[in-house]
């Protein structure tokens, strides 16, 4: 076998293997092979960083500025510039995902996470209350603590992206980190962890632990001393996370699952309908939770929308993720790549017809054994079914057709989750309308994934609990505390 790199935790300041010396394969999605070996941490690990992030809290961090906080987090924002390229090419070799989408989204996004969390804590002001008169009154102020030691659990489609939305916020707000990234995305983390250090970030403040979710995850949940945790992955593995939690009394943010409408009015742009419906199906391979995996589309235009998204979806160039004109790249690994094809096969079995892909592509090279599958498009199914109603995140949509507004509404609220939707409309009545009905945490209108880093950010239903984002985020990773002052004492 090649010598493949070597990943290490991160704890108190110290790059280091697990304490048992257990290191787990990790794999390259797009091509089968071993890309690095991780550790597989054990409780061990685990108590060895809480501590190490207790014992932070009460050191020199705890006498930080808000100014000075900032000042590193825009010091990170720096480091991820000048590691931009590398960056880029890790996150894509360790989820399959085009280099392209990497150097546009993720790797940009992280940074931007560090930049805007730096704005928000110089900029930030909290309440303040005053009642009755000078004489005869009080003033009431919000002062806002940090929490203690942040437990931060983090996906593997979007890994570095999803794990600084929590760091940065973390940090800025002045508390101590023990990360547990994926194990199926260890790579871009353990960059993070040498970024934080070469900042000065004083030890033991940010700790990385490797591992997987039932031993080194659980550890974190359940660790008496941790006392937040933030979590985005799928809905049954947040089950578990809440009812571990729930009775410490963590604070909690979950970041679950999606299937989210993308519903078209016949009264939409057609043709920038059709190109951003696709986008919102097939980007990162369908593996973003707010992709739009379910396309409700007005009767009068369905045939030609059909045809126009068919077309287009069939035209989208699959494969290696390292060249330029790749669109749709690998998904997260075999395991994952089978359980969305049993969706294709479920969908059969509901009377869906496969209108496009369903395969897996033929290539060539080190990606004929990667995990591969043709963008797919299914259509004549009830939009009860399985298929239409369950998460598959992959490069699988269903289209349903609609009548009414009604009839559309009555469709996209008719599902378990309720993170996003997007609607399709040049009706500005209709667009308020519509919006204002659906249930789920965030609407797009007449655009898909257009974010604002200040506006509430979370689902509704089986989709999460918790809002982060601007504010939402500082308050979440702060305990706000109320002072009272009597005004003529
Ligand atoms: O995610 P998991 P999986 C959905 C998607 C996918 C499904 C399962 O539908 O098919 O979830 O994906 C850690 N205590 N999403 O199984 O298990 C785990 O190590 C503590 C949507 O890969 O939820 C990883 O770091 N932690 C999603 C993280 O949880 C535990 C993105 C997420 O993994 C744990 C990913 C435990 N008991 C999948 N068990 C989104 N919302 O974007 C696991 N983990």
């Amino acid at each position: 076998m090649r010598d493949v790199r070597v990943i290490q935790n991160f704890i108190a300041g110290e790059f280091c293997g697990p304490q048992d010396g257990e290191l787990m394969d990790n794999i390259n999605p797009a091509t089968g092979s071993v890309l690095s070996r991780f550790p597989r941490s054990k409780a061990a690990d685990m108590d060895a960083a809480v501590q190490a992030a207790q014992e932070a809290m009460a050191g020199e961090w705890g006498q930080w500025s808000a100014e000075r906080r900032a000042d590193l987090l825009d010091a990170v924002a720096e480091k991820i510039t000048e590691r931009f390229e590398e960056l880029v090419e890790i996150e894509s070799l360790d989820t399959g995902k085009p280099r392209s989408l990497a150097r546009a989204v993720d790797i940009p996004r992280a940074r931007a996470n560090f930049r805007f969390f730096a704005g928000a804590i110089r900029h930030q002001s909290t309440g303040c209350h005053i009642m009755g008169t000078p004489q005869d009154g009080a003033v009431n102020y919000t002062l806002r603590k940090p929490v203690g030691v942040a437990g931060l659990i983090t996906p593997w489609n979007l890994p570095l992206y999803l794990l600084s939305w929590k760091v940065a916020p973390a940090l800025a707000m002045g508390n101590t980190i023990v990360a547990k990234p994926s194990e199926l995305t260890p790579m871009s983390a353990s960059v993070l962890a040498e970024i934080l250090d070469e900042v000065g970030l004083p030890s033991g403040v940010f700790n990385l632990v490797h591992g997987i979710g039932p031993e080194a995850g659980q550890r974190l949940v359940e660790h008496e001393d941790v006392s937040l945790i933030s979590f985005t992955g799928g809905t049954q593995t947040g089950k578990r996370v809440a009812a571990t939690a729930a009775p410490l009394f963590k604070k909690l943010s979950l970041e679950l699952g999606g299937k989210n409408p993308t519903i078209v009015f016949a009264d939409a742009q057609l043709d920038v309908a059709v190109e951003q419906s696709l986008r919102a199906s097939f980007a990162n391979q369908g593996q973003i939770c707010l992709c739009g995996s379910r396309i409700l589309v007005q009767a009068e235009i369905y045939d030609e929308f059909e045809k126009a998204f068919v077309e287009k979806a069939k035209a989208m160039a699959v494969g290696d993720p390292a060249l330029d004109t790749t669109q749709v790249g690998a998904l997260i690994s075999q395991g994952h790549l089978e359980k969305v094809e049993s969706y294709i096969e479920l969908a059969k079995q509901e009377g869906g017809r496969v209108l496009a892909g369903g395969k897996r592509p033929r290539l060539e090279g080190d990606a004929a054994s990667g995990a591969f599958l043709e963008p797919t498009v299914i259509g004549g199914l009830s939009p009860t079914c399985r298929t239409a109603t369950e998460e598959i995140f992959g490069p699988v949509v269903t289209l349903h057709k609609f009548e009414t507004e009604e009839e559309a509404i009555e469709i996209a609220n008719g599902v378990r989750y309720g993170l996003s939707a997007s609607v399709w409309t040049s009706n500005l009545s209709r667009a308020h309308r519509v919006s204002a009905e659906l249930d789920t945490g965030m609407v797009w209108v007449n655009t898909w994934l257009l974010r604002d880093l200040r506006v509430p950010f979370g689902g509704m239903k089986d989709s999460g609990v918790g809002r982060e984002g601007g504010d939402n985020s500082l308050e979440f990773y702060s305990e706000s505390r109320n002072i009272c002052i009597r005004l003529d004492a």
